[in-house]
């Protein structure tokens, strides 16, 4: 299945189902939290932690999408992995921002995107439609491919480009320590050169707040498809260029790749010799 097979009627369609899903399990684990949360297991290090409520938010998700979309293919970061025969595979964040939901912090979200192969991106997926739900402040933002960026139906737009040195860059840490030494070398050489530094613990939000102007860039090393899948359609949709670590000079196509970079494309170029060293 490619993007072109799919009509307006399709597209939108797949925006709608990502929207209710993750609006519905948004509001599941916003409920759960208010009684307590419990972690369930941990994964790449004892801090990357699973929630039941991360659980329950895909176990929701899967089930209303076999109701809905029976042939599609699901992927989900907590562990469904189920094939398809339809050429759609959907791509789940139940909870982005898990520490964050763990702590009661307010920036975790439910992402949903509905995606299609594409080999250049580097975990050949690309999402033609998604939603991102944000349960603390009811934000629902969502797009499809070639029909723009809504943030709760209203039309969503990135600011046009800063100098780097007036640019608020967000950005965020892997689990492991030595991965987290090497981002913060790479902090030093950033910080000082923009506005200021924002770390919102998920990049799923970030790329949304992108998308609103509430940021001007934001880059990350060391994404999962599911982090990034329906958000960088949202970025994309609201005007940002998203894309890899630059090599030799070529902007790689290929977001996702260790590095992921969006912005205005003039800050995207401006900010990628500052990144080399996240691979
Ligand atoms: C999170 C990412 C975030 C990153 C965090 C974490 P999770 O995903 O969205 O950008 O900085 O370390 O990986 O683990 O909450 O789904």
């Amino acid at each position: 299945m490619n993007l072109n097979a799919l009509s307006y009627s399709d597209l939108t369609e797949l925006r709608s189902l990502a929207e209710r899903v993750a609006r519905d399990a948004g509001t599941h684990v916003r409920n759960l939290r208010e009684k307590g949360v419990t972690v369930a297991a941990a994964k790449s290090s004892p801090v990357d932690i699973v929630t039941l409520g991360d659980q329950a938010a895909e176990q929701i998700i899967v089930a209303e999408l076999r109701d809905w979309r029976h042939s599609d293919a699901i992927l989900g970061e907590e562990g469904t992995n189920r094939a398809g025969a339809s050429g759609i595979t959907w791509i789940l964040d139940p909870i982005d921002g898990t520490t964050n939901y763990f702590y009661n912090q307010p920036n975790y979200c439910v992402s949903v995107a509905a995606c299609v192969a594409d080999t250049s991106y580097s975990e050949g997926y690309r999402a033609v439609a998604g939603a991102v739900y944000v349960p603390t402040s009811a934000e629902l933002f969502s797009a499809a491919a070639g029909l723009g960026a809504t943030l709760n139906g209203k039309k969503l737009r990135i600011n046009e480009a800063a100098p780097l040195s007036e640019s608020l860059i967000a950005t965020g840490f892997g689990y492991s320590a030595k991965k987290r030494a090497r981002q913060a070398e790479v902090l030093l050489e950033v910080l000082p050169r923009v506005r200021d530094i924002r770390r919102s613990g998920s990049a799923a939000y970030d790329l949304c707040a992108l998308a609103a102007g509430r940021l001007d860039a934001y880059y990350e090393a060391g994404l999962k498809v599911w982090d990034y899948a329906a958000a960088e359609l949202i970025a994309r949709e609201a005007g940002a260029t998203v894309t890899g670590a630059a090599a030799a000079g070529v902007i790689s196509s290929k977001p996702g790749t260790p590095l992921l970079i969006a912005g205005p494309a003039e800050t995207v170029k401006a900010l990628q010799p500052l990144l080399p060293a996240l691979k």
